[in-house]
C-alpha cells in the first residue's frame, strides 16, 4: 500500500511557510490515493520556485525551460500514454511566457494534470509583477504600483475549452489533494490553479487574506460543475475567489484521438519517412 511518504524523496528548501509545501503534500497524497508506482509518474516543471518540486518528489522528473513545461509534458504523454504526467508551473510560467502553450494544450485536451502555483508574483527572481498580480500592487518591478489588470487562469481555461478546471488553496491541503486526485483520474487536460502564498515576496496575498476572500463553490446554492454558465458566474464574482471543482466535462483526449492504441507508445504509429517523396519535394526547390 502506498502512503504519501512513498513519494517523499527529499525535504524541500523553500522558505518556511511557502505555499509550495501544501502543494507538495497534496500531490503526494493524491499519488498515494491512486497507488501510482513512482516509475509510472513523471513531473515536468518550469523555471521558478515551483520548478524545484520534481527534485523532491519520488518519481521521474524533468526540469524544463521557463514557460515550456506543457510542450515537454505533451511529448512525454504521446511517447508513453500509460504514464501519469503532471506538469507544474508558476503563474508567470503558465500565464505569461507559457500562455500560448496553455491555451493550445487546453483546446487539444491533452491528458495532463497541470498544477499552477499561483503566488501572484515572480518569486524566484525576487518578486517582480506577474500576470496575476493585483492592479496597483507595489512589487520590485512596479515601485509605483502595477498598472496592468490581472488575468485569471481558470477563466482563461474555461474560454479555451478546458474540460477539468479546479482551483485549490495551499492552506487547505485535504481539499487540494482531492482536486488533484480527481484531475489525475480525468481523461484529458486537468487544470488545478492553486492560490499559494509566497511569504517572502508577496506580503498582500497571505494565508489570512485568502481565507477572507475565497468561496467554496459547493457552498453556492444550486452550483453544478457541469454548468458552464454557473462556472463563468462564479469565476467573475468581483468579491470572492471561487475555489473547488469549477467545471468538468467529457470530451475525447488528444492522445485518445491520435494514437491507435493508448496502451502503446507513439512508436506504434506508422511514421516511416518516404525518402523518394521527400526527394521529389526537395527537387521542386532546386
Ligand atoms: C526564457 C526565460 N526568461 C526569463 C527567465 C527568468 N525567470 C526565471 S524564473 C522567472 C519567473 C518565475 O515566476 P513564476 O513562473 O511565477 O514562478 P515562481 O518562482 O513564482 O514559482 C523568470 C522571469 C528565464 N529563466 N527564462
Ligand atoms: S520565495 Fe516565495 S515562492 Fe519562493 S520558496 Fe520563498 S516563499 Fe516560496
Amino acid at each position: 500500500m502506498k502512503t504519501k511518504e512513498s513519494y517523499h524523496l527529499q525535504n524541500p528548501t523553500w522558505c518556511k511557510g511557502c505555499g509550495l509545501f501544501g502543494i507538495f503534500d497534496a500531490l503526494k497524497r493524491a499519488a498515494a490515493a491512486l497507488e501510482i508506482e513512482p516509475e509510472d509518474m513523471v513531473i515536468v516543471t518550469g523555471i521558478g520556485c515551483h520548478g524545484r518540486l520534481n527534485n523532491y518528489f519520488n518519481a521521474y522528473g524533468f526540469h524544463g525551460l521557463h514557460g515550456r513545461a506543457l510542450p515537454v509534458a505533451t511529448g512525454i504523454k504521446l511517447a508513453n500514454p500509460r504514464l501519469q504526467v503532471v506538469a507544474v508551473s508558476g503563474d508567470g510560467d503558465a500565464y505569461s511566457i507559457g500562455l500560448g502553450h496553455f491555451v493550445h494544450a487546453l483546446r487539444k485536451n491533452v491528458g495532463l494534470t497541470y498544477i499552477v502555483s499561483d503566488n501572484r508574483v515572480y518569486a524566484l527572481t525576487q518578486g517582480q509583477v506577474s500576470p496575476t498580480t493585483e492592479f496597483g500592487t507595489v512589487t520590485l518591478s512596479t515601485p509605483l504600483g502595477s498598472k496592468d489588470f490581472p488575468i485569471d487562469g481558470p477563466s482563461l481555461a474555461l474560454a479555451a475549452g478546458g474540460t477539468y478546471i479546479a482551483r485549490g488553496f495551499s492552506g487547505e491541503v485535504a481539499l487540494l489533494a482531492s482536486l488533484i486526485e480527481r484531475g489525475m483520474r480525468h481523461d484529458g487536460f486537468a487544470l488545478i490553479d492553486i492560490l499559494s502564498p509566497c511569504v517572502t515576496h508577496n506580503k498582500v496575498n497571505s494565508y489570512n487574506w485568502y481565507r477572507q476572500h475565497i468561496v467554496h463553490v459547493e457552498e453556492i446554492p444550486g452550483y453544478s460543475p457541469k454548468d458552464k454558465a454557473k462556472a463563468w458566474e462564479a469565476l467573475n464574482d468581483p468579491e470572492k475567489i471561487a475555489v473547488g471543482l469549477i467545471y468538468e466535462e467529457d470530451k475525447p483526449s488528444f492522445e485518445g484521438l491520435v494514437l491507435p492504441d493508448r496502451d502503446k507508445s507513439v512508436a506504434a504509429l506508422d511514421l516511416k519517412v518516404d525518402i523518394a517523396r521527400l526527394d521529389k519535394i526537395i527537387d521542386t526547390f532546386r
